[in-house]
């Protein structure tokens, strides 16, 4: 939901715990180089919260692209920018009209990003939308479907790469409760609603993205928008959701959440439990089976913030949101994550996946100029201390793969 509400809480766990079976296990939870956290804008896009933000790749690379948003009086934004790594770019203000608490994923079949929904219509800031757009890297055109989701707001949204859906799930409408727990899928041209004989409890402003390691879209937290935020982990494999966990992160909602597709790696940051009014700034990764605290300092804790994954650098970026005493932000950050131990590490093999491939070079491309984190850090592969270009030369001459230079 989009209308901030804190009141007493209490916590209640539900559901069963299944673990999944995991068929690459030689990546373990042991840390051989800690995760990272840099700040590297404070300008860009105006401060806001209820944004969203996408990665698409593009061009030789491709960029992360943000989407509207809302400032704490309602005034709604309707504008787009895309981050290179480097600056922001003030890219579109036609598209989808201002609103806040759209979803948004890009799906790579189509070749487009794909927007859903959100608060804000011309003189209504808590009017919910029902339509559905397609940002081409260029503008924004709306797609004439009929049915799909009901109109709402804060629904989860990822895009199943091996199954070319794009998944929703949820949200919520503004003054209206309860918060909604449907299932649609979206196929390029058209909205199905699927039907699984579970699913998470109603909830909003959830975090999800689609672990392509392990074929699932992942989903966790939220809140009921009336008086319970959620810590549960849940995954959906096309057919069925299960819960895979109820530890990790604390209860919450809104935490900024991207897939590191080169660690094989869900992401997670900050996010604020609207019961207890607590924000957070912690840093948590699931590798499929469970979340480990990666970094408990970064960024100042937030809730209503964004994070997506920038497949070409290899970077999580992080912008903006609002703080516990409700000032809004506009800070760009990205954070180069952890090394895992292997159970047994062939040189250059960064992500434990048995091969040396192209998202082992973009792990190393990602940490260039970083000091190697000590003596047996697998990055430096040519022990000098530092994690350079000859490191990402050895890789490349290491590939086990085509593709990887
Ligand atoms: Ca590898
Ligand atoms: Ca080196």
């Amino acid at each position: 939901m989009i209308l901030h509400v804190l009141k007493p809480r209490f916590h209640l766990l539900v559901g069963l715990l299944i673990t999944l079976a995991v068929n690459s296990p030689a990546q373990t939870a042991n840390i051989v180089c800690p995760g990272s956290w840099k700040q590297v804008r404070n300008s860009g896009p105006s401060k806001r919260y209820f944004h969203a933000l996408a990665f698409e790749p593009r061009g030789p690379h491709g960029e992360v692209v943000l989407f509207g948003g809302s400032d704490t009086s309602s005034n709604r934004f309707g504008d787009t920018w895309t981050w290179d790594g480097t600056v922001w770019i003030h890219a579109a203000d036609a598209g989808p009209s201002p609103r806040a608490g759209s979803a948004m994923a890009y799906d790579s079949a189509q070749g487009r990003m794909v927007l859903f929904g959100g608060a804000g219509v011309p003189g209504n800031p808590n009017q919910d939308n029902q339509d559905t757009w397609a940002w081409n890297g260029t503008k924004w055109t709306e797609l004439a479907v009929g049915g799909g989701p009901t109109a709402r707001n804060t629904s989860g949204m990822a895009y199943d790469g091996m199954r070319k859906k794009v998944v929703l799930f949820g949200g919520g409408v503004v003054f209206v409760r309860p918060e909604l727990n449907d299932t649609w899928e979206w196929d390029g041209a058209a909205w199905s609603q699927r039907f699984p004989v579970s699913a998470p409890s109603v909830r909003s402003e959830v975090g999800m993205v689609y672990d392509g390691a392990h074929a699932r879209t992942v989903l966790f937290g939220g809140t009921d928008g009336i008086s319970q935020d959620f810590g549960d982990t849940w995954t959906w494999d096309g057919a069925v959701w299960t819960q895979v966990a109820d530890t990790g992160p604390s209860a919450r909602r809104h935490a900024g959440m991207a897939y590191d597709s080169a660690r094989h790696r869900t992401v997670l940051f900050g996010g604020a439990n609207g019961s207890t009014g607590v924000f957070s700034g912690d840093t948590w990764e699931w590798d499929g089976v469970r979340w480990t605290q990666v970094a408990t300092t970064g960024p100042p804790p937030r809730g209503a913030t964004a994070m997506a994954y920038d497949k070409a650098r290899g970077k999580s970026v992080l912008f903006g949101g609002v703080t516990e005493s409700s000032v809004l932000l506009q800070d760009t950050w990205e954070w180069t994550g952890p090394i895992y131990a292997c159970s047994s590490r062939a040189a250059g093999d960064l992500n434990c996946d048995r091969e040396v491939d192209r998202e082992d070079l973009t792990i190393v491309e990602s940490a260039l100029g970083l000091p190697a984190c000590g003596a047996g850090d697998p990055r430096d592969l040519n022990q000098d201390g530092k994690i350079n270009a000859q490191d990402a030369q050895l890789l490349v001459n290491n590939c086990t793969t085509l593709g990887c230079k």
